[in-house]
């Protein structure tokens, strides 16, 4: 066994929004691998359409820079709990890592959980505490809570063993204690150096695992991933090992290495290095590659299981086939299917309905970026309301529990408190700083959460931050009553929706779309605080007369619609109901679209509910 010394690899890994992307763009600035007058922006890592708009790290990305003749390969990680199956995916590539965590926030609920990842993959951490320019930071606190957290999830001793640095990442410094000024982020390259051990080289023909894929129209699949033995050289012979145990033979037609944003093709690589492959055929995430002669698979990728389910089915809705460029059964079948292969934590399957298909995924964020990834792929299909994914267990039931943390005003305790109660959540820890923040901490099933987010940020009026993460299975705690506790407002005829039927519409209640929109009988065009649903002509219009009345004028008040975004109409929606995704446009919809069937359902349903 011998090591590289020339070679580090480090994930970067923390809580969502902790500064990893931003701080990655400092090392990247710093290291020059820019051009002086080059203009680069900001979180440059999250260069994908979807993050950008949302200002959040969707997958994982690798990265490299050179500092003093050593390369450092650094993989940027995404800290929303939803996409932790991209820091399990991508965790095995590196030997250190650098722990995020702000100096406000302190530990949250998934720095825990990419901790515990770095711990159980023998990562080596450094711990930075970033965002030290905010005026308001508590960073002896956050480095208490740090320490906690370290005692609380070591294995052994020497884990304990981690330095400390103070980071602002967005002004790209980084010091050695808390008080000193810093130019630039040296400190944090000469700390990776020193403290992040190098790549340990197996002897031994050419293997990598495969962490990553990636596509390209002139090259095909490419395969990324951490070399573990021996090199690899274009027109090298290799076998693939796929889940199955299948060997497939190919051979390289290029290989390549990172520096800075670019992949540059390079004659051959060495073990200890993070490549990009390819002429690899079809290879999936967790397969390994390997020269022919010793062709010894390594461990596929663990990746924690999914949480929620929705199903996707084809658009029956009566706009079907309008706005959408793939809307049959076998083309939204086959694009699912096709997710798997890079989507880790994704699960799919067929239902008993050809048109339907089941989905799980780690949370509704997941599941939501997918479903706006395909829209603007051009697909058009319906989804139902997320549920908690249970499981039998040995004859007992199971269901997915979290631990959810909760940052907000000590006004807002009792509303919540009401709130959670309903939803089977368990207080296991409250404190209050004295000036009435208040920071609470719930043991709560996965099922009580569906529809949360929404209903918390609104009783908190947006002053309040929550936060999740996957404990989880525990025995099933029964039903929980509908937690939406409104009915809705449904479009009783197909047609145009006009200002005066829209203005009847909020005399009951809020509305969801403007004058112009088309809608079909059985859509939700608002929300209104009754239980029951009620049905309401949108597209009626006035009477002719000559007439003012008081209510031409109401008219011309008409309040702007509330237009809710798709993670938001996936929340709002019941079990009776649907939201219709294309391209263009997101609508919400009952299942059963004609008042009458509605109807006759409602009756069965409360005469079931007698009898049992
Ligand atoms: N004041 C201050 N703000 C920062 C600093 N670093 C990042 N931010 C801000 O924090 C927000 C999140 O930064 P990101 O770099 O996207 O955080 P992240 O950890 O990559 O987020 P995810 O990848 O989505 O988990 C942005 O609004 C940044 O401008 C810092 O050092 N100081
Ligand atoms: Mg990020």
């Amino acid at each position: 066994m011998t090591y590289r010394n020339d070679i580090r690899n480090v994930a970067i890994i923390a809580h969502v929004d902790h500064g990893k992307t931003t701080l990655v763009d400092s090392l990247l600035k710093q290291s020059k691998v820019f051009r002086d007058n080059q203009a680069v922006g900001e979180q440059i890592m999250d260069y994908n359409a979807l993050e950008r708009e949302r200002g959040i790290t969707i997958m994982a990305k690798n990265t490299a820079i050179v500092y003093r003749g050593v390369k450092i390969n650094i993989i940027d990680t995404p800290g929303h709990a939803d996409f932790g199956g991209e820091v399990e995916r991508v965790i095995s590539m590196a030997d250190g890592c650098l722990l995020l965590v702000d100096s406000i926030d302190g530990p949250m609920p998934q720095t825990k959980s990419v901790l515990r990842q770095a711990f159980k993959n023998g990562l080596k951490p450094i711990v930075v505490i970033n965002k030290i320019d905010r005026a308001d930071s508590r960073i002896a606190e956050v480095l208490h809570f740090t320490q906690d957290l370290f005692l609380e999830l070591a294995t052994s001793a020497d884990q304990l063993d981690f330095p400390v640095l103070y980071a602002s990442g967005r002004d790209g410094f980084v010091v050695r204690e808390p008080g000193m000024v810093g130019k630039d982020v040296s400190l944090l390259f000469d700390t990776i150096l020193e403290r992040i051990p190098p790549p340990r080289i197996e002897d031994g023909p050419f293997r990598m695992l495969v962490s990553n894929l990636d596509y390209d129209s002139h090259k095909g699949t490419i395969a990324i991933g951490r070399i573990w033995r021996g090199k690899v050289a274009t027109h090298d012979q290799i076998v693939c090992m796929g889940a199955d145990g299948a060997l497939t033979r190919s051979e390289v037609s290029g290989v390549f290495t990172y520096l800075g944003l670019k992949r540059l093709e390079v004659a051959e690589a060495e073990a200890g290095d993070i490549v990009a492959i390819t002429g690899t055929g079809k290879v999936s995430i967790g397969d390994t590659i390997a020269n022919p002669d010793q062709p010894e698979a390594l461990p596929r990728i663990e990746i924690g299981e999914p949480t929620v389910e929705m199903t996707f089915r084809v658009n029956t809705s009566p706009f079907a086939g309008r706005e959408g460029r793939f809307s049959t059964t076998r083309q939204l079948r086959e694009r699912l299917y096709r997710e798997l292969e890079t989507n880790l934590s994704l699960g799919v399957q067929d239902t008993d309905s050809p048109d339907s298909f089941l989905v799980k995924g780690r949370g509704e964020l997941h599941l939501a970026i997918l479903i706006e990834i395909m829209r603007r792929e051009g697909y058009e299909f319906e989804v139902s309301k997320p549920e908690a994914i249970t499981k039998v267990v040995n004859g007992t039931l199971m269901e997915p529990v979290e631990n959810l943390v909760i940052d907000t005003r000590a006004e807002f305790i009792g509303i919540l408190s009401e709130m959670l109660s309903k939803r089977q959540a368990e207080l296991t820890d409250m404190r209050n700083d004295g000036q009435d923040n208040v920071h609470m901490e719930y043991h709560v099933p996965t099922k009580g959460l569906i529809g949360f987010r929404s209903a918390f940020l609104t009783a908190t009026r947006g002053g309040g931050v929550m936060n999740t993460a996957f404990i989880g299975y525990e025995p099933w705690r029964g039903d929980i009553a509908s937690t939406r506790i409104s009915g809705v407002l449904v479009a009783s005829e197909a047609g145009e929706a006009v200002a005066y039927g829209l203005n009847n519409a909020q005399a009951r209640g809020l509305t969801f779309i403007e004058p112009g929109t088309q809608v079909y009988e059985g859509m939700i065009v608002g929300t209104q605080a009754r239980v029951q649903d009620i049905s309401i002509n949108v597209c009626k219009e006035k009477k002719q007369s000559n007439v003012r009345t008081p209510l031409d004028v109401a008219v011309k008040r008409l309040v702007p619609p509330v237009k809710l975004s798709l993670e938001q109409s996936i929340d709002f929606i019941n079990r009776d109901e649907l939201v219709e995704v294309t391209p263009e446009s997101i609508r919400l919809r009952k299942k059963l679209l004609n008042q009458t069937q509605r109807l006759r359902e409602l009756h069965r349903e409360e005469k079931r509910q007698v009898v049992s």
